[in-house]
């Protein structure tokens, strides 16, 4: 149960969820990889027929998903075990405000970027994603973005929300749109069209994985990033072929399989170091048969085991 990382000065669990039994890692000083959750909430919902109830979202992505892996345990597929990840709970993040959630967030993902480790935080809203990317700005001179979501989220508003979070991004200090690649895109609205010709980030269209496989879709991506060392991976789960991740907000048909996604990630982690990940966009009340939940737990673990 989830008392390792109560233990830990700086970290202090929101409730006693169990943690992620993969996860066997002892002591988040011995780990490569860090799992947390943060459950940020008040980037809004997408504008899809689900996202319009309104309603805030009380389901727990990182419990959801540590209980459905829990439930049905298993290596990686290369068999690695999880000796080398921690799970550290969950942020606790409940009633604080937008700025509150986003600092605390922020924080987290620098703490172990600067102790060199691989941070993996799963939200929560598309908010976990500008803290995340935040965090990056702070900690790197050379990081390259991959920002894998169906839609670009690049509107030019003034407000952060779940459509203007890289336009945030974009003017911090050391994100950059030209170290930028936004991975399966293909759901785009027309204000957002306007970010993207603003901005210029690298884009790599869903059909591209099709079109010209997972090589060249490496080749492309690495030729977007530019020369940097490192690269951080922002997940929003709508980037991926809906029928293996129902539960979002916003799934939009035609994306990559978790197969192509994972396969590309392998090649990515023989070029650079994965500094890290973030994981939105999974609404638990929409996974009765648990896809979903499995889905971002394989994800999880192949990252932390990069
Ligand atoms: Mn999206």
């Amino acid at each position: 149960m989830g008392l390792r990382g109560a233990r830990l000065p700086g970290v202090v669990l929101a409730r006693m969820a169990a943690l992620l039994s993969y996860a066997t890692c002892a002591r988040e000083s011995e780990a490569r990889s860090v799992l947390f959750g943060a459950n940020t909430q008040g980037a809004g919902f997408s504008d899809s027929a689900r996202g319009k109830d309104g309603k805030p979202r009380e389901g727990f992505t990182a419990d959801f998903v540590r209980e459905a892996d829990n439930e049905s345990p298993s290596l990686t597929e290369h068999l690695e075990d999880g000796a080398a990840l921690f799970d550290s709970g969950n942020l606790p993040l409940a009633g604080l405000g937008v700025e509150a959630q986003v600092a605390a967030v922020r924080a987290r993902f620098l703490e172990l970027f600067r102790a060199g480790r691989r941070a993996i935080g799963v939200g929560g809203d598309h908010h976990i994603k500008y803290a995340a990317l935040a965090a990056v700005s702070d900690a790197f001179e050379d990081c390259g973005v991959i920002y894998f979501d169906a839609h670009p989220d690049c509107a030019l508003d003034e407000k952060l929300y779940f459509g203007s979070i890289l336009h945030h991004a974009w003017k911090l200090p050391r994100v950059r749109p030209d170290r930028t690649s936004l991975l399966a895109l293909r759901q785009v609205s027309a204000r957002e069209r306007e970010g993207l010709r603003h901005w210029k980030p690298g884009i790599i269209h869903a059909l591209d994985f099709c079109e010209r496989g997972v090589p060249g879709v490496l080749d492309t991506l690495c030729a977007q990033l530019g020369p940097v060392r490192r690269v951080f991976l922002s997940v929003d789960l709508d980037g991926l072929a809906p029928h293996e991740v129902p539960a979002v907000e916003a799934p939009y048909p035609g994306g990559p399989t978790l197969r192509e996604l994972l396969v590309l990630l392998r090649g990515l982690s023989r070029r650079y170091e994965i500094v890290g990940m973030d994981i939105s966009e999974f609404i638990p009340e929409y996974d009765p048969v648990k896809l979903t939940a499995l889905a971002t737990a394989r994800l999880i673990r192949e990252v932390a085991a990069l």
